[in-house]
């Protein structure tokens, strides 16, 4: 496989760090208009972290306007017709909650991948926005209730299980899976690829087609854009496309600005995305045999 080594010596030699690094965090031609006006500027969890006003979630009844800090990210996997489907987001502040609810709601999304702790270093990176197991959250649009919570056997993440009601809506409700990944810090990278390919691997079973799966961290940039890049790559592996990162973080960043956020971490999925076509390769063989 041709791209695979193409991994394993960009990685080895360099070049793919390099490269990465002169790629523009921003797309120039794209702007963040919305995110500045009055009403929306304290909606924002860092001033310098904005969405693109062409690729914006704009809410329809928004409780409190149309804007929320998110951008819709699709990736197409060439030579099928799969696009996956995301809502690039930060994790909500207490005063934007409502907002991040009312995104579930009109998008009618059912899968809800959180990528950081609520507290990290004593400093708050997300608010609690989901109601404790047993517990029920009433806001104007939308009753949300949370019906399990487990921690998976390495204590890395948990799985919860909420029931969200379309308060405006004939009480229509759902089961939304939400899954955290807790032992993942900001700017950082995974404890190893092979936990994160788990993890990755476990979104990918639990997506449905055409509904945007929520993907949101602190700023909803780093961990966010590696998460994104690290599901298409396996996807494309899956069907037996090549696997360039350095196009993929471009595509993203047409749609979200600053999409995987450093070096390092861009360094980890290219890594991540090696050991991933290794097992493929191993698990191909492996069925080979089986069949002779
Ligand atoms: N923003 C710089 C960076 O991208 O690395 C430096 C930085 C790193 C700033 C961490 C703040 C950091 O921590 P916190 O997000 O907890 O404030
Ligand atoms: N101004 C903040 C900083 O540079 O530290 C914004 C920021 C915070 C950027 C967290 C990225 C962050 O990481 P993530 O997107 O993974 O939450």
């Amino acid at each position: 496989e041709q791209s695979m080594y193409f991994l394993a010596d960009g990685l080895a030699s360099g070049a793919l760090i390099a490269r990465y690094e002169m790629l523009y965090r921003k797309h120039p031609d794209l702007t963040c208009n919305e995110a500045l006006k009055s009403n929306n500027i304290n909606k924002n969890r860092y001033r310098d972290i904005l969405p693109y006003d062409q690729t914006r979630v704009v809410l329809t009844n928004g409780p409190n306007g149309d804007y929320v800090n998110a951008n819709f990210v699709e990736m197409v996997i060439p030579n099928s017709d799969i696009r996956n489907r995301y809502i690039a987001t930060q994790g909500p502040l207490q005063s934007t909650t409502e907002d991040f609810w009312q995104v579930v709601l009109e998008q009618r999304c059912n899968l809800i991948i959180m990528l950081t702790t609520i507290i990290e270093k004593g400093r708050a990176k997300c608010y609690k926005y989901w109601p404790g197991v047993g517990e029920v959250l009433t806001m104007q649009n939308a009753i949300v209730k949370c019906t399990k919570e487990e921690t998976d056997e390495s204590g890395s993440f948990i799985f919860r299980d909420f029931t969200i009601i379309d308060v405006k809506n004939n009480q229509e409700s759902w089961i939304i899976k939400h899954m955290q990944y807790i032992a993942w810090p900001d700017h950082g990278v995974p404890d190893s690829p092979q936990q994160f390919l788990r993890f990755t691997r476990s979104v990918r079973e639990h997506r449905v087609a055409d509904v945007p799966v929520i993907v949101h961290c602190s700023a909803g940039i780093g961990r966010t854009g590696v998460l994104v890049l690290m599901e298409t790559a396996l996807n494309l592996i899956e069907v037996g496309e090549p696997v360039y990162p350095l196009e993929i973080v471009k595509v993203m960043r047409e749609q979200r600005a600053m999409m995987v956020q450093n070096a390092s971490q861009y360094r980890f999925v290219c890594e991540s995305v090696h050991a991933a076509y290794i097992e493929s390769t191993a698990a191909k063989k492996d069925q080979h045999e089986k069949k002779d």
